[in-house]
């Protein structure tokens, strides 16, 4: 018995933690087992390096390094939470998983992509997501809304890059989607939360439809 991995991907400040939120209520109401992660996170020890990587502690050592430490965070939630929770047969909703590093640490980031295929390898062999979101929003507009949250914190170590490489991972996001269109579904998060609510619900709705199809 296998359950159901979709990821949700974007830049700064795109709604995807509201969306989720939002979603495995419903998906639960409808009577599914949900399991919401997080990248990076989800487990203790994939907690412990979110913190390394996003308080900047790591930055001094090199992207290669940090896509080793995303990387070693994703291989913990893969075998303690993912996998375990796919065996059961639920829903994995996850907050950014291996699209984030491609993204982040390779496209802007500058890691070679013999390094970021052998990571991603080693690392989602058999846990690859079944549909990824795509929350596609201007950088300027998502680091507005992604500043309303930092209170009194500020910006974390990618919010506080330049304007220029968030464009960078706009792209690089966009160019994913257009090379695995079936996996990746792009919502306009730039419309309201209503209409991004619409628009998530029929690409989930059109999802189970089609796996009731192939089932
Ligand atoms: N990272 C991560 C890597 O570099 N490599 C990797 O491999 C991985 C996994 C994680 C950081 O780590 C990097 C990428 C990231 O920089 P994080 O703290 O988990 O950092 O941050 P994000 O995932 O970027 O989450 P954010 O909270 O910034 O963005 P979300 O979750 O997309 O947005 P959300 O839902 O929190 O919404 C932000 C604000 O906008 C409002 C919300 O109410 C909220 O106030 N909002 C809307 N406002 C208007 N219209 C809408 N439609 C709205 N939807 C939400």
């Amino acid at each position: 018995m296998r359950g159901h991995f979709i990821t949700f991907e974007g830049g700064e400040g795109a709604g995807k933690s509201t969306q989720i939120k939002r979603l495995a209520k419903k998906l639960e109401d409808d009577g599914h087992e949900v399991v919401v992660t997080r990248e990076p996170g989800g487990t203790t020890g994939a907690e412990a390096v979110r913190h390394v990587v996003l308080s900047g502690a790591a930055q001094p050592f090199g992207t290669e390094l940090e896509a080793v430490l995303f990387a070693a965070a994703r291989a913990d939630n893969v075998r303690e939470l993912i996998k375990p929770a796919l065996a059961r047969g639920a829903i994995v909703l996850c907050d950014r998983f291996m699209d984030s590093s491609r993204v982040y640490q390779g496209a802007s980031g500058g890691v070679s992509s013999n390094m970021m295929d052998m990571l991603e390898r080693a690392v989602t062999e058999d846990a690859r997501p079944d549909l990824t979101l795509l929350f596609d929003l201007s950088p300027e507009e998502g680091l507005k809304r992604a500043a309303d949250v930092w209170k009194d914190d500020g910006p974390d170590r990618y919010e506080s890059e330049a304007l220029a490489q968030q464009h960078i991972r706009r792209d690089a996001y966009l160019a994913i989607a257009k090379a695995e269109p079936d996996r990746c579904k792009i919502i306009d998060a730039s419309k309201t939360l209503r209409t991004v609510s619409k628009q998530v619900d029929r690409v989930i709705d059109n999802f189970f439809a089609a796996q009731a199809v192939s089932a």
